[in-house]
């Protein structure tokens, strides 16, 4: 297999330290309320979802696909925490509170610690990635996200040598979730994922804050969620409020529920059928068909196929 190894380009060269440091220096300057604080905002016409991501930096991971509309994004949702249909999410998920919120980052590290939301818009550089999204159900969306690589998080921390995969937990409030129960939503809360350390520190890995420049709307996962666009969307976590660096590999939501139809590592593979359906083709919304031929890897195969050299993917589907 021939492997070009764009992961290896250090973080410093895709985003020049001038922008970076621009960007610290540019966010220290808004208060953490006005951040934080939607209301101080005129509402837009996409809705009161966001607080601009002014500066987003260019990314060279972005795909120069056409990107889905924001309306059709933030209305066609899987987040079983505010329903199983895709229309629940933004009409449930309106009045979730999201500030304050902190984000714990724990177990097999030398400095564990909490972030604050201020101090993880703050880490590092926003940039904006256009990723191709693909549900394990079928459909396709490309996106604008905004964030970083989850691997700066997690160098704050400095994992350990004990630290060979990460677990990530979702937000889970019955209260504000009412819906967040295994008896209606067939998944048991909370919501749980987990990557083998190495994908997690993969530069695609998305620590995701934003979408279309502005902050998260709920039903996408605000404040903030993981975007890993090689996998099947069911990866990409949404509302994180525990990162835990562990020695064995973590229990995952999806894989517990119904474990002969999803695994653990759930990359894009249109070779490896669902048992129930083909993943051969999508429906690339909004076409109405399953026409669009599905890649391997979601497409990002020469950034991350080296990940999984001699592994045999229909055994680790
Ligand atoms: N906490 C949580 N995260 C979640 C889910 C969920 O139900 N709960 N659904 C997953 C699935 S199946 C998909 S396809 C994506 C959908 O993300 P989007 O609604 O922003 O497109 O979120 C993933 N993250
Ligand atoms: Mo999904």
């Amino acid at each position: 297999m021939l492997i070009k190894k764009s992961a290896d380009i250090p973080y410093s060269e895709i985003t020049p330290q001038a922008v970076y440091l621009n960007r610290r220096k540019f966010l220290a300057g808004i208060p953490a309320a006005f951040l934080a604080g939607r209301e101080l905002l005129s509402p837009s016409r996409r809705s009161l979802a966001g607080t601009k991501l002014p500066g987003l930096a260019k990314s060279p991971f972005s795909t120069t696909e056409k990107e889905n509309t924001y309306d059709l994004v933030t209305h066609y949702n899987n987040f079983y925490e505010f329903g199983t249909s895709k229309d629940q999410p933004a009409r449930n998920a309106t009045h979730f509170k999201t500030d304050p919120w902190t984000v714990s980052v724990e177990g097999a590290v030398a400095k564990p610690r909490k972030f604050s939301m201020d101090e993880i818009l703050k880490l590092a550089p926003l940039e904006e990635r256009i990723y191709r999204h693909r549900c394990v159900e079928g459909w396709s969306i490309v996106v604008p996200w905004a964030g970083y690589s989850l691997s700066a998080l997690l160098n704050q921390v400095q994992p350990t040598s004990k630290a060979k995969f990460v677990a990530f937990e979702s937000y889970w409030d019955l209260k504000q979730m009412p819906l967040a129960t295994e008896d209606k939503a067939f998944i048991r809360f909370p919501y749980v994922e987990g990557l083998r350390l190495d994908e997690a520190m993969h530069p695609l890995a998305l620590l995701c804050v934003g979408m279309y420049g502005e902050t998260l709307p709920p039903q996408d996962g605000a404040p903030v969620r993981l975007v890993l666009p090689w996998k099947y969307g069911f990866k990409s976590i949404k509302s994180l409020v525990k990162i835990k660096l562990v020695g064995s590999q973590p229990p995952t939501t999806w894989n517990m529920a119904t474990p002969n139809e999803y695994g653990f590592y759930s990359n894009v593979n249109p070779q490896v059928d669902h048992p129930r359906w083909s993943q051969a083709k999508e429906q690339r919304l909004p076409s109405p068909f399953k026409s669009t031929p599905t890649q391997m890897f979601n497409g990002y195969g020469d950034q991350v196929a080296h990940l999984y050299d001699g592994m045999d993917l229909k055994k680790y589907y």
